[in-house]
């Protein structure tokens, strides 16, 4: 029989890596196993300018990468601001299996993902550095409170919110994810957005369920967003009930200051009802089911 497993993943370029993801689980592998086959897709895609190889770097010039990956045994690892290193997903999971700690930054991450023998990688390519000096000669460089939200958009103008979030569930209802992301194009240095953060970008409770987040993270970290709609379903309300929940409190919170902002939430319970929610039209999430067929939905909208 097969892995009867089931894997969700935000965007439609998900449907990739949830396939990569469920080929791991189909080979004997586990579920951290899958979600982090599963984010590695992108990771290495040169066309994906929000995640891994070829993201757009921050306002210096130097991509910088965020992940988390996350079992429902409390498991987990992140890395922050990590460089030189094409799978911040694999090096988050080392940061899990190798070292006491959770999360490691900057320059110790990067040092750490060295010294583990994961491979040089030059991640700023030829097309994300022309974006980012395109970037460059309009861009009012200075720090400012609300510098996301133009750059929510890439210099094409589409809405440049491709980090991804996955989450996999096996048959007896166990559950794992993962997270990974450039995190927002052209960031301050230093910038860390929800992706890494435990609670924030990803967070997964036995006997409850998986949540994820994508778009603009500090309306994420500000909330804990992820660990608010586990919370909302540990309460009782179903993964989309729960997805709508904190996609309307960050609305009633923040009024005016979310007008053009994305967040959207994808959430799984351990029965494989799956919930996805967000601000804006536009957000799309790929499901693979049991017998491995992948379907890309369009999330619903507050707006
Ligand atoms: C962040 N949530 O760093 C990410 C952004 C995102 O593709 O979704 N970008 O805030």
């Amino acid at each position: 029989s097969g892995p009867a497993a089931q894997i969700v993943s935000t965007w439609d370029f998900g449907a990739a890596a949830n396939d990569a993801a469920y080929a791991k689980l189909v080979s004997g592998g586990s579920l951290l196993d899958a979600v982090e086959a599963g984010a590695m897709v992108p990771e290495a895609d040169p066309n994906n300018h929000s995640v891994g190889y070829s993201g757009y770097p921050d306002r210096d010039g130097h991509v910088t990468l965020d992940a988390v990956i996350m079992d429902d045994a409390g498991r987990v690892g992140a890395v922050a601001a990590l460089e030189d290193s094409m799978h911040a997903i694999s090096v988050a999971r080392r940061v899990m299996e190798k070292t006491p700690h959770t999360l490691l930054v900057g320059e110790g991450a990067t040092r750490f993902a060295k010294d583990q023998g994961f491979p040089y990688c030059k991640l700023l390519t030829p097309d994300s550095e022309k974006a980012w000096r395109e970037w460059l000669k309009t861009a009012n460089y200075r720090p400012e409170a609300n510098s996301e939200n133009r750059i929510t958009r890439t210099p094409g103008g589409a809405l440049d919110h491709d980090t991804i979030g996955l989450l996999a569930r096996d048959a007896s209802g166990r559950l794992a994810g993962a997270c990974t992301t450039s995190g927002m194009a052209f960031k301050m240095r230093g910038r860390v957005g929800d992706s890494p953060q435990v609670g924030s970008g990803l967070f997964v409770e036995a006997g409850v369920g998986g949540a994820t987040s994508t778009g603009l993270g500090e309306e994420v970290t500000r909330i804990a967003g992820t660990a608010r709609v586990i919370a909302s379903m540990r309460a009782g309300r179903s993964p989309q009930e729960a997805c709508e929940e904190v996609v309307k409190h960050i609305a009633k919170l923040r009024g005016d200051a979310i007008r053009g902002v994305q967040v959207g939430f994808l959430a799984l319970d351990p029965h494989g009802n799956v919930g996805a929610f967000c601000l804006l039209p536009g957000f799309t999430y790929a499901v693979t089911d049991m017998a491995g067929r992948t379907v890309v939905h369009k999330g619903t909208s507050l707006f």
